[in-house]
């Protein structure tokens, strides 16, 4: 047995003199969150990295999903996909909305964009699509589904921080792309979230920046119901230092993708995640699907296996959201049929920039000495 356990992810930090140096001015200007400098310095910069023309910072990417539809006032329905975190789903539900659940499609797992006009009716008001793994939605198409039929686009860009297409930041598509900065992501500030939207949505800009402040206009108006989701300077700072790191903290899990790769090549019963065309990954999460009658073991075995290993693999996304017991039944999930399979099927194996090549091999080894 090999004493250390290896988790599917571990946070990237900076070296912490950095982090101090960053907090020693915290300390003395004594302003520690309602968007101080570090915050407005953090903004500037993911606008630049992230080549989009605002950024707004959050809590975390859950309250950048819920603010952003009540900030684009969505009525009645919503659709969206079910292979997916909580989040998602869930920030449909609270802003009262109805999820109408798409299938995603069998190659990269975002949303089926063939079947997205079939679910469309007079009270469909957005499309929320998710970006899965580092792997992009067919923007294109969505955007000319959504103009077609006046819809609004929030994408779920938790996993794609950094992600570009065709040159361009992925972030630029849509009216919002919602990122998620938690602990286990690519990028983090601890916990925290931000919005993305360019200049023909500038009213958004006003709304959410009120939104996340209760709702407050001024001192002496608040004309909306908001939260508070103001992500404080302590986080900021995190990710200041972080994001002088992040390119080399993407290049590290890119090896370890490689890795992976090369050694799954050709494998019977095993599917990868596709290599897209004009996109730049970020290699958040290496999913495989495990075809049980032809690898000759279940995703459940395998997990299994590593696990005697002391090695934690996840899967995300099981199980899909339009089944959890909150829902009561009242989604019938056997109308995503491609989401339900690949998600008895998927594992997402260990993924970050300080995992060693070489427990990466021996990851591999272990999954190939599953197969009959
Ligand atoms: N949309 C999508 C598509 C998302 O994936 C997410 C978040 C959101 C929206 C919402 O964004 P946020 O509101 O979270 O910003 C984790 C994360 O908590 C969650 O942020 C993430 N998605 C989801 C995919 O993964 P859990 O329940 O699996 O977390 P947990 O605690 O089991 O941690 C995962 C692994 O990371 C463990 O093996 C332990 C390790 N870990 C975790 C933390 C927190 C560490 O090594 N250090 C740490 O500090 O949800």
């Amino acid at each position: 047995m090999h004493e250390e356990e290896i988790l599917v992810t571990r946070p990237s930090m900076p070296p912490i003199e950095e982090y101090i140096e960053e907090l020693r001015d915290i300390w003395e200007s004594r302003w520690l969150t309602n968007m101080g400098a570090k915050h407005r310095e953090l903004q500037q910069r993911l606008e630049k990295y992230l080549t989009v023309q605002h950024v707004d910072l959050l809590t975390n990417g859950h309250m950048a999903l819920e603010l952003s539809m009540q900030a684009l006032r969505l009525t009645g329905e919503v659709i969206t996909t079910p292979f997916t975190f909580a989040s998602t789903t869930h920030a449909i539900v609270r802003n009262n909305l109805t999820p109408v659940f798409c299938d995603i499609n069998e190659n990269d797992y975002t949303i089926d964009v063939d079947k997205i006009e079939n679910l469309i009716t007079e009270r469909t008001s957005a499309i929320v699509p998710v970006h899965v793994y580092g792997n992009i939605c067919d923007v294109e198409r969505i955007q000319e589904i959504a103009d077609e039929h006046n819809l609004k686009v929030i994408y779920d860009a938790a996993h794609a921080f950094g992600v570009r297409y065709k040159g361009k930041g992925i972030c630029s598509f849509g009216d919002v792309s919602c990122l998620s900065f938690h602990a286990t992501k690519v990028f983090n500030t601890i916990e925290g979230g931000a919005v993305c939207f360019n200049d023909r949505n500038k009213d958004f800009g006003l709304d959410i920046y009120r939104l996340k402040n209760f709702g407050i206009r001024n001192e002496e108006c608040v004309d909306a119901v908001g939260a508070n989701a103001k992500m404080n300077e302590f986080c900021a700072a995190m990710g200041l230092c972080n994001l002088r790191h992040v390119d080399e903290e993407i290049k590290k899990r890119k090896k370890i993708a490689d890795i992976y790769r090369k050694a799954f090549e050709g494998t019977e019963g095993l599917k990868l995640n596709p290599i897209q065309k004009d996109v730049e990954t970020n290699d958040s999460y290496f999913p495989v699907i495990f075809n049980e009658g032809r690898f000759g073991a279940s995703r459940d075995a395998v997990r299994a296996k590593l696990a005697e290993n002391n090695i934690f693999a996840r899967r995300y996304f099981y199980p899909l959201t339009n089944t959890f017991e909150a829902f009561h039944g009242k989604y019938d999930p056997s109308k995503t049929p491609v989401a339900l399979k690949y998600s008895r099927e998927v594992l997402t194996l260990p993924i970050y920039a300080g995992l060693p090549p070489k427990e990466a091999a021996r990851i591999a080894d272990i999954v190939l000495s599953c197969k009959k």
